[in-house]
């Protein structure tokens, strides 16, 4: 039987960050599409960032981007993101939009680019200190196009140099998140392509070194909740990126392209009590809005990640449990699919009355007047970072 209450308990606990590159212009190689009222500054970022909150209630943090959101004076920006009923979480680091990191960053040949590249993930972590961030997300382009570019164990021997610099850098409390990617920029190798390399390095730094599994970094067909199941074994799950991809890493809204999927990982990790107030996985959304309104998105992304997530919750795992341990494979799967096919949305709606929210979050933002509040105050809005 699944306890109901345990159900609603677990969900109003659920904690999704918010990327800060959601809010502004994005777009592919071929255009960035502009619209109004989009941030011009991080500080309106994080007040974009405050309404997924208010609206959904499970948003209060909002993840940052070193140099996108670099500000003067990091106290302010810590005291908007309070004004706006939220916290300033994840710091991401960016060692991939300069031309000296054509070769690679802390990967490549030139050990003048090296140390160029480690200084700034060195100074994400004196960021961190200011703005009281746990994590630091780290996710490097580098990698090689062509078969002989450049020695692929000197590669891994300059990352493991730079990634123990960083960890050798962290706070007590703070955590180093590697995020792995399939391929992209560089299309020969990448030189963390994968969960295996990714845990291989954080398993060698030690307890404070975690992988982040972003959805939209895999093979097509990978099972990606199988490598999670092991991460999440391993202790070694740090963060997610959800994300929805058709193709590649298309940074389309979660659960948008295979609600399914997003269901089956979010079981995997509610099954590990990796909701538990005790769990130290970050829930964060790694996606741009290139066509659709932005905050809508946002809004429509955490609804999908709650979806999956009562879903995950319905599993009634005892009688998994049982069907399992007799063999009965079809049984199984049912207790599964019973949970997938049942409609949560008015159980979420009941969630968010009894918090004091509009159960519908997308018509109240709708109807809050706040999309053509910032069309009207705000003009030039600024760009995501990708293309800058
Ligand atoms: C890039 O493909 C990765 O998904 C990164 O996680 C992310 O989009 C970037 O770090 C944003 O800065
Ligand atoms: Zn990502
Ligand atoms: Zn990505």
């Amino acid at each position: 039987m699944v306890d109901r209450q345990a159900v609603t308990t677990a969900l109003a606990q659920q904690r999704i960050e918010l990327p800060s590159w959601a809010f502004g212009n994005s777009g592919t190689r071929f255009k960035v599409f502009t619209q109004p009222g989009v941030p011009r500054d991080p500080f309106e970022k994080v007040a974009d960032a405050g309404q997924v909150h208010a609206f959904t209630g499970v948003a209060p943090s909002i993840a940052l981007h070193i140099p996108w959101d670099s500000v003067e004076d990091w106290a302010k920006l810590g005291q908007a993101a309070s004004d706006a009923g939220i916290s300033l979480g994840t710091v991401n680091a960016n060692v991939f939009q300069d031309d000296d990191y054509k070769l690679g960053s802390v990967t490549n040949p030139d050990p003048r680019v090296r140390r160029k590249a480690l200084d700034h993930l060195l100074a994400c972590v004196d960021v961190m200190d200011q703005t009281g961030s746990r994590d630091l997300k780290l996710w490097f382009s580098d990698g090689t196009n062509y078969p002989g570019q450049d020695d692929i164990r000197a590669r891994q021997d300059r990352l493991a140099e730079a990634l123990a610099a960083v960890y050798a850098r962290l706070g007590a409390s703070q955590r180093l998140i590697l995020e792995y990617k399939l391929f992209e920029p560089a299309f020969y190798t990448m030189d963390v392509p994968d969960w295996g390399t990714a845990y291989a390095h954080c398993l060698t730094l030690g307890e404070k070194a975690k992988v982040c599994v972003d959805t939209g970094h895999h093979a097509p067909g990978t099972n990606i909740e199988f490598i999670v199941a092991v991460l999440q074994r391993a202790g070694k799950l740090g963060a997610f990126d959800f994300n929805s991809r058709f193709y590649a890493d298309d940074d389309l809204i979660v659960g948008a392209a295979d609600p399914f999927q997003l269901f089956r990982i979010l079981f995997e990790v509610t099954a590990a009590g990796g909701l538990a107030a005790s769990s130290e996985i970050t829930f964060m959304l790694d996606q741009c809005h290139n066509i659709e309104p932005k905050i809508p998105g946002q809004i429509r992304s955490v609804m999908n990640v709650q979806e999956a997530t009562a879903k995950a919750l319905l599993v009634d795992v005892d009688a998994l449990g049982a069907a399992q341990r007799a063999g009965d494979i079809l049984g199984a799967n049912a207790v599964l699919m019973d949970a997938y096919n049942t409609d949560v949305r008015p159980l979420l709606a009941e969630l968010r009355q009894s918090q004091g929210l509009d159960p519908d979050p997308m018509g109240a933002y709708a109807r809050s007047g706040y999309a053509e509040r910032i069309v009207a105050d705000r003009t030039g809005g600024q760009q995501a970072g990708w293309g800058a």
